[in-house]
């Protein structure tokens, strides 16, 4: 039944939701939601999905050869899928919509050594409001792996979906043990959200993605339930050496469960059973303390009314922060400054992006990217040792 998953008091809310949503074009992230669709985390936590099996992560720079390499890459980018599309349906039930980040919103994290692997840190900053994008970085320093990236969406709705285009890329560095550097480039999934007419929304992968790097090209492609293998979160990776010569190595399984080799290699490519472990977080003022502009400081009573339930100290707080979110424009505006970045300088074309994606199918970027400052935190400096 239309609504059946929707608390009933919440139902008439959330059919004139969805009718807005079928008529706005862009950017729903600053639409009002009902309350029961509401995320009490701020979209600029969402980067520590890409590190929740830090091991993953670690395990690139431990690779011998520019395949094992290649693998070693695709392996994290598939373990990292099934934490950031299906993390809020298994802990909320549904997909839900997070709070929408302030200009200059920053969040600091990380994840402490284990084994051997070292430690990673994360550093987030909203770096841009209207249109909302997100800029990060994820570095285990002591193996010499790292990851910046931005994103931001494009939504627009088609035959009651929510369909998002992700825009924005991330670049991954890895040093090598014979001194030099490979880098990665890598795009991003289109998202279909389904089950809106239940009130139920849940993610579902389309189109391709690609990594490009290291002497590889690699291309994932994403099928829902009924194509290739029937079931949902399907997807099919091809490592493609450049340059000619070489055979494609090729996997195929489902990113929330396993997968395994189907060209190139043997037996299974990826389990992803094994337990994430979710990011530490961590106040960036010297002292420890979370500043201001820190997500979990900033949303504190709006999370705190999400979570409880009080929807009015959630609206009220959500109101004051926009509020003087916008007073600070208006203040800038009048004396003719710009709210500065703290971590990241925008760059109108990324060089590393374009001269990767050179000859293979990846389109040229056609927005900005953020560069980082290499400004970590003391407190997060201190986690790198
Ligand atoms: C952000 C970047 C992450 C992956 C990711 C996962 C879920 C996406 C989110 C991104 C962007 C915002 C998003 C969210 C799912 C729902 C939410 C598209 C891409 C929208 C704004 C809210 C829709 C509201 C419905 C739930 C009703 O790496």
């Amino acid at each position: 039944q239309p609504g059946d998953a929707v608390p009933v008091a919440q139902r008439g809310s959330w059919s004139s939701f969805l009718k807005a949503i079928a008529s706005m074009s862009g950017d729903l992230s600053s639409m009002t939601a009902p309350p029961f669709i509401l995320s009490p985390v701020s979209l600029t936590e969402y980067p520590a999905y890409w590190c929740e099996r830090p091991e993953l992560f670690a395990q690139i720079a431990d690779a011998k050869t520019s395949e094992e390499r290649a693998l070693a890459v695709l392996r994290w980018f598939i373990s990292t899928l099934k934490g950031q599309y299906t993390t809020r349906n298994e802990s909320a039930g549904s997909e839900k919509k997070p709070l929408n980040p302030a200009l200059g919103e920053l969040f600091y994290g990380y994840w402490p050594d284990k084994d051997g692997r070292g430690q990673t840190t994360l550093l987030t900053e909203q770096v841009s409001h209207h249109p909302p994008i997100t800029a990060y970085v994820i570095e285990n320093e002591s193996k010499g792996v790292k990851l910046v990236g931005h994103n931001a969406q494009k939504t627009s709705f088609s035959t009651g979906s929510i369909i998002v285009k992700q825009i924005g890329h991330a670049v991954l560095t890895v040093k090598l043990p014979s001194g030099g550097e490979e880098k990665y480039v890598l795009t991003l999934p289109r998202l279909r959200i389904d089950g809106l007419w239940y009130g139920a929304p849940y993610i579902e992968l389309s189109e391709s993605t690609y990594i490009a790097g290291g002497g590889y090209v690699g291309v994932i492609d994403y099928k829902g339930k009924g194509y290739f293998s029937g079931k949902s979160h399907s997807f099919k990776a091809t490592l493609t050496p450049q340059g000619g010569g070489g055979k494609d190595i090729v996997v195929e399984g489902t990113w929330h469960q396993n997968s395994k080799f189907t060209s190139g290699g043997h037996g299974i490519f990826h389990d992803v059973s094994t337990p994430k472990e979710i990011v530490t977080a961590i106040g960036g003022e010297p002292s420890g303390e979370m500043g201001p502009m820190e997500t979990r400081k900033l949303w504190e009573l709006v999370a705190k009314g999400i979570r409880e339930g009080d929807f009015d100290l959630a609206s009220k707080e959500k109101t004051r922060i926009e509020n003087e979110m916008r007073q600070r424009r208006k203040d800038e505006t009048a004396s003719g400054t710009q709210w500065e970045l703290k971590h990241f300088k925008p760059l109108d074309v990324d060089p590393v992006y374009e001269k990767l994606a050179q000859n293979t199918k990846i389109a040229p970027s056609s927005e900005d990217t953020y560069v980082f400052r290499n400004n970590w935190p003391e407190t997060l400096q201190a986690k790198k040792k």
